[in-house]
């Protein structure tokens, strides 16, 4: 097997138990004859294409674009992509956060207490007349929605298939995109990043939102064209934008997102995923490849995701 360094630690153990050996790349000695199953995040180019007897990779975060993004990956290996409810819920945590500290002004409350200005002129709107619209309505997206309906906001998501999620909207394909945009005036990006959706967060796709709509970008810097985000947040297009993840990261020193009053920066940090449930996903996987069954979560590689 081999996995990045900084959780091999907290992994010899209990993959031990399970008798799986642990080899790290980059760290150990590997003969690529011996790797049958292998566990990364994003791996480095070509590499899982040079390990002959390679059985299954297992993808540490939710996001498969860092292995379909190798021209190299051997795509007759099944890929399966880690699932877990803590990674949601914590996706959810950051997306109702900054929901509501746009929603809620909260950021110009800020500003005003560090000017001690007694800013009661600014009342919150009341969610029932706030519409959110989330691309990609799947496993971290329709948690999202619920969360977000709960608290009132009038929910709706965009997926390439009609979802049935009680008290959300579901709209469906390209042929529906204009419509989804067009009632959003909080856009959540929680799309995986494939062919169709790379850069779907563009000039065009801000011009069909309602004036002064709200961005949040918690998937992939890829969905993103950020010289358009900034374009449209200094029009008055999009009222401001929250970006958790960039065209390059680390977000580039030089970047003028930075520094910009009416965005916020995050660093890839939504949602980390947790070790100890990564390992468990790779050892009942193994198990269940090794009983010759398909585990849960594979990819669909023509899919993409
Ligand atoms: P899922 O695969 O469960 O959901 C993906 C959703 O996107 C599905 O509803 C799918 O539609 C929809 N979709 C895919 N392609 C299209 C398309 N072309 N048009 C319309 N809809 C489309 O993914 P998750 O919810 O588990 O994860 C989503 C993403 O979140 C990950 O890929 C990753 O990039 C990101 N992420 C970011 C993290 C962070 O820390 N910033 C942490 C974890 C995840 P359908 O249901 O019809 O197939
Ligand atoms: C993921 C991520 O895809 O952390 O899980 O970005």
């Amino acid at each position: 097997m081999s996995a990045p360094a900084y959780w091999a630690g907290i992994w010899a153990e209990p993959l031990a138990k399970g008798g799986i050996d642990l080899v790290v790349h980059g760290r150990d000695p590997v003969d690529p004859n011996t790797i049958e199953y292998a566990l990364s995040f994003r791996p480095p180019p070509g590499l899982l294409g040079t390990l002959p007897k390679l059985k299954a990779v297992f993808s540490l975060g939710a996001g498969v674009d860092g292995f379909l993004a190798d021209p190299d990956y051997p795509r007759h290996v099944p890929l399966v992509r880690f699932v877990d409810d803590t990674l949601s819920r914590e996706m959810a945590s950051y997306v109702v956060l900054h929901v509501l500290l746009f929603h809620r002004n909260q950021r110009a409350l800020d500003a005003a207490q560090h000017q001690r200005i007694w800013l009661q002129s600014m009342l919150p709107r009341r969610a029932e007349g706030t519409c959110v619209g989330i691309l990609g309505l799947g496993e971290i997206g329709t948690l999202c929605a619920l969360r977000l309906r709960d608290l009132g906001f009038q929910v709706s998501g965009w997926s390439r298939t009609r979802k049935t999620v009680d008290g959300v909207i579901s709209f469906a394909g390209a042929g529906e995109f204009d419509s989804f945009l067009a009632r959003s005036d909080i856009l959540i990006c929680l799309l995986p990043l494939t062919p169709e959706t790379s850069g779907i967060l563009n000039a065009k796709t801000f011009a069909k939102l309602p004036h002064g709509a709200f961005l949040i970008n918690a998937a992939r810097g890829g969905h993103q064209v950020e010289r358009d985000i900034l374009e449209a947040v200094d029009a008055g297009q999009l009222a401001g934008a929250t970006l958790d993840v960039f065209e390059t990261e680390p977000l580039p020193d030089s970047s003028p997102l930075w520094s910009h009053p009416r965005i916020t920066v995050t660093p890839h940090i939504a949602a980390i995923s947790d070790p100890v449930a990564s390992v468990r996903m790779v050892i009942e996987g193994i198990r269940a490849f090794e009983r010759g069954e398909r585990p849960a979560n594979v990819v669909d590689l023509a899919r993409g995701y």
